[in-house]
């Protein structure tokens, strides 16, 4: 176990379906500490950035179109492990099957009506987590 930090993000769905609260007491609950937190509009340079690994591959466009479609909260978290932690809370990537008792398996909508809504984005990496924090934390 080792203290991280993570960046996480509640995407435009999860802001519109007004679950920031729950997701953001899922997170508190499971014992990680809240460092930041804003509402924030993404631009296209700072998605650009984040999904820079994604560049190029066929949801990168309409992904980045929805992560621009609305406000997004975003938030620095730590704890022991919290890297894996969240991930682990939020549920594999397709809401789908996202286990129940995940946020994407509990709150995801079917990964069939569009496939970028699955409420969270949670850093990969500790080095991920460290370059996402200065993009959205600059
Ligand atoms: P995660 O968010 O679980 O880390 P990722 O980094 O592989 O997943 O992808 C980033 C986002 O892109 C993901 O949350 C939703 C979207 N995405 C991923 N794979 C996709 C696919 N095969 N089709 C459509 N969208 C996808
Ligand atoms: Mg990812």
């Amino acid at each position: 176990m080792s203290l991280e930090r993570t960046l996480i993000l509640i995407k435009p769905d999860g802001v519109s379906r007004n679950l920031s609260g729950a997701i953001l007491a899922r997170v508190e609950a499971k014992g990680y500490t809240l460092v930041e937190l804003k509402k924030i509009n993404a631009t296209r340079a700072m998605l650009e950035q984040h999904y820079e690994e994604h560049v190029g591959k066929p949801f990168y466009e309409p992904l980045v179109e929805f992560m621009l479609s609305g406000p997004v909260v975003a938030a620095i978290f730590e704890g022991n492990s919290v890297i894996a932690g969240f991930r682990s809370l939020a549920g594999s990537t397709d809401p789908t099957t996202a286990a129940p008792g995940t946020v994407r398996g509990d709150f995801g909508r079917d990964w069939g009506l569009k496939v970028q809504q699955n409420l969270v984005h949670g850093s990969d990496s500790v080095e991920s987590a460290e370059r996402e924090i200065g993009i959205w934390f600059a």
